[in-house]
């Protein structure tokens, strides 16, 4: 429904704020000159910048507890997208929609492509579903999946998982993300080698089936659903696993998939320095995987990973391509603000670490100088880089202030009653 955010409407509203951001960032400008920075080029650089968004994130999310939908929740993926290109078309950093399945099937793929082309959007890496059983389904994941004792039901991942890819390829993927949430409750319920052993047996039959110029995903997690031990518990056995299986297979970081105080920037370190890195799934947590607004907790974690990732591209290290996409659930807030509100706080995360001086931080790490190096890392932190990302946006067509605007067109009363709250609609999740 962009018409509903029309160019004149986002004009209307920055009109109101133009100056004001002329002034702002006419001033960082010259306190970034005086650091030998020059702001345009920033500036372009986080016009460049892009994050995927969950097609499962634009719906409210729950708990186990309960589930508080909104007005106007999108009702199927035609609706997602829809939501997506107004987060696009205000936020200017979302190009394109990480797709769910079986959540986002549909029976005619060509026309769910149509759909994002006609509203300018891509699709990234699409995600596969072995952690929930479907109608009619032959065999149950209660006991895994890809790591199952039953051959019935690995085989039954499997396939599902080359039937995602070949979705993926009509809507123009490149990238295949596997999350299972196989593990165990009580010790002694699982044996620990044996079910690593068949979870790789069945990756591999995936991994023979990922197209040459796609990559597949492994993401790990510590726990849940499982809470005594988990098959992908974390980024060794990740890693491990990634190397086992061959070049396509990569490690993808889910932020919230970590114990508390887990040290991520140098997990994201390890895996850039081995070329194992696949990318992202950001969010922020304070206790488990809460899934919460990215940057909304711990902002300083979130710019010292993207330290590591424009440290990366500084140092030219070969192939160096993460994928940024965003993996949250929005319980309390509407979801299309917080997608904007999360996609520019990973921006802003992305721009500080531009501003950090290398050259300098290289010098001090050399002189064992821990201040002045933790000093340099802070000076682009504490820096406020907010003139920069909404100047991003304004040239490339978007909102100075995506909130604001969007509240302005009055979007969820005025599609009310387009979209009917149909029961059990839900974003996938609960
Ligand atoms: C698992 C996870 C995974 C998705 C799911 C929606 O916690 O992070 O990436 O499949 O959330
Ligand atoms: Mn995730």
């Amino acid at each position: 429904m962009t018409e509903i955010v029309s160019e004149s409407l986002i004009a209307d509203q920055n009109a109101m704020l133009a100056d004001r951001l002329a002034q702002d960032y006419q001033h960082l400008a010259g306190q970034l000159r005086h650091r030998g920075i020059d702001v345009e080029e920033i500036t372009n650089k986080a016009r460049a910048f892009a994050v995927a968004v969950p097609s499962w994130g634009t719906a409210t999310g729950g708990t186990r507890f309960a589930r508080f939908p909104c007005l106007a929740e999108p009702r199927n993926v035609f609706e997602k997208l829809e939501d997506c290109a107004v987060i696009d078309k205000l936020a200017r950093c979302t190009p394109s929609v990480s797709p769910h399945f079986p959540w986002d099937k549909v029976d005619d793929f060509n026309e769910l492509r149509e759909h994002a082309d006609n509203l300018g959007l891509a699709f990234d890496a699409v995600n596969s579903n072995t952690f929930q059983d479907q109608p009619g389904q032959a065999r149950s994941y209660k006991y895994g999946s890809l790591s199952n004792t039953s051959q019935a039901a690995r085989e039954q991942a499997v396939a599902h998982n080359i039937e995602c890819i070949e979705w993926g390829e009509i809507l123009g993927s490149k990238a295949l993300t596997v999350w299972v949430g196989d593990g165990s409750n009580f010790p002694g319920q699982q044996h620990f080698i044996h079910s690593l052993e068949r979870y790789l047996d069945s990756t591999r039959k995936i991994y023979d089936a990922i197209p040459d110029d796609w990559q597949m995903f492994i993401e790990h997690k510590m726990f849940e659903p499982a809470f005594y031990s988990t098959v992908m518990q974390d980024w060794g056995t990740n890693v491990l696993c990634a190397m086992e299986l061959g070049p396509k297979a990569k490690s993808l970081v889910d932020l919230g998939h970590h114990a508390p105080n887990v040290n991520i920037e140098m997990i994201v370190a390890r895996l850039i320095q081995f070329r194992k890195l696949a990318g992202f799934h950001f969010n922020d947590s304070k206790y488990g995987d809460d899934d919460l607004d990215s940057g909304s907790i711990n902002t300083y974690q979130q710019f010292l990973i993207f330290n590591e990732l424009v440290d990366a591209e500084y140092r030219s290290t070969p192939d160096f391509d993460p994928a940024y996409m965003l993996d949250q659930s929005h319980n309390v807030s509407d979801p299309i603000e917080s997608l904007m509100n999360s996609a520019a706080e990973v921006q802003r995360s992305f721009v500080k670490a531009l501003l950090v001086d290398r050259e300098a931080l290289d010098e001090y790490q050399d002189a064992n100088d821990a201040l002045m190096a933790a000093n340099t890392l802070k000076a682009a932190y504490n820096t406020d880089v907010s003139p920069i990302l909404a100047m991003a946006r304004m040239r490339s067509g978007g909102a100075i202030d995506p909130i604001a605007t969007f509240r302005a067109t009055d979007y969820r009363q005025q599609l009310a009653s387009a979209r009917p709250a149909a029961d059990g609609s839900s974003s996938g999740i609960v």
